[in-house]
């Protein structure tokens, strides 16, 4: 029996609508994105069967240049959400610097800017692993008009206006918030449209899985070994499961539907963890908030980081909102300690 037949596009329209003064223009936005994420999936899909793999400069046997994936879907995020005049600039994790969008003399009359990662888990590629992109959307903060600036890009993640992710998995889904709950919509590849699949998604408050490279786990600080220790301690509802996927957005994505914990924190080797704040933990921890969960760096919310950098690295607590409030117990105990 077919359960839901909305598509994206039909859904976007209907929400559009419930905003009286919408321009049409995010709805614009995630068209491109939604169009974007088409593109890429297709290419990701056929990465065991094309000669895509090799690394970025060399060329394949045609003499055509190969292109690793995470530059292939850099290209057509930019691409997709340039062709649409409404994004003044994009921060993305493949470039060292904002990119200024739609303006030959630097000029721009564009609302909004977006920060993206456009591949992430990219080491999965090779390995038949689920990978995703992940993206946010803030409303520039510079006058329309003029060019678009660093500050435009360095907002804490309480004023996104909308943040989501693409799932390369068995199937390919989008999931993203606009400040109104989750809905994920999955692809029919046979028809190229996205179907609304799962409406209204909640995290559960309390889940059983864990998830964290736990071979990192003698440099982790003390509250986050304690509360490993505390997960597989066999007691009440423990020991509890662990799963990894090394893929961000797959972890998240098992872990809002199924409820458990994602955990990536600071340590000896890395002093501010590994994640990015501004494309991949904001939009994370927005729609983790907006699914009822949490999404904390062990002690401040992600979403009111005020942001220094555009690379910057902070240490990253998000899932089910009473796996996070045990978690931070244990390194508050510690820090006082
Ligand atoms: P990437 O953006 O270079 O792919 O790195 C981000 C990824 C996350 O998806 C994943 O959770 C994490 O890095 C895995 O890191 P590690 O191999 O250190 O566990
Ligand atoms: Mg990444």
């Amino acid at each position: 029996m077919i359960k839901n037949t909305r598509t994206l596009g039909e859904f976007i329209i209907k929400h559009q609508l419930a905003f009286p003064y919408s321009t049409g223009e995010l709805s614009n936005l995630i068209n491109g994105i939604r169009l974007a994420a088409k593109v890429v999936g297709h290419e990701v899909n056929k990465a065991g069967l094309v000669d895509i793999l090799g690394s970025y400069g060399e060329t394949n046997i045609q003499g055509e240049n190969q292109q690793k994936l995470d530059v292939f879907a850099n290209e057509k995020f930019i691409q997709a959400l340039d062709n649409r005049e409404i994004v003044c600039g994009i921060a993305s994790e493949e470039e060292e610097d904002f990119i200024a969008l739609n303006s030959s003399d630097k000029k721009n009359n564009n609302k909004y800017v977006v920060l993206i990662d456009p591949l992430d888990g990219s080491s999965n590629i090779d390995v038949n692993v689920s990978v995703g992109t992940i993206f946010s959307i803030y409303r520039r903060i510079s006058p329309i008009g003029s060019p678009v600036q660093l500050e435009d890009f360095l907002q804490p993640g309480k004023n996104q206006v909308a943040a989501g992710y693409v799932v390369y998995g068995t199937s390919t889904m989008i999931v993203y918030t606009t400040g109104d709950g989750v809905n994920g919509f999955t692809l029919n590849p046979a028809i190229g449209s996205f179907y609304l699949s799962h409406p209204n998604i909640k995290f559960p408050k309390k889940g059983n899985i864990y998830s964290v490279n736990e071979g990192n786990y003698v440099h982790f600080p003390e509250g986050v070994k304690k509360y490993i220790k505390y997960c597989q301690k066999e007691e009440e509802d423990r020991p509890y499961t662990a799963r990894y996927i090394g893929s961000m957005v797959s972890d998240f994505h098992r872990n809002m539907l199924k409820g458990g914990i994602y955990l990536y924190p600071n340590s000896e080797i890395s002093r501010d963890g590994k994640l990015r704040l501004l494309y991949e933990c904001n939009p994370m921890a927005f729609l983790a908030e907006q699914a009822g969960g949490k999404a904390t760096d062990g002690k401040i919310r992600i979403m009111d980081i005020e942001p220094k950098e555009l690379h910057q690295r902070v240490p990253f607590y998000c899932g089910s909102i009473e796996m996070l409030e045990k978690l931070e117990e244990f390194i508050s105990i510690e820090n006082n300690n």
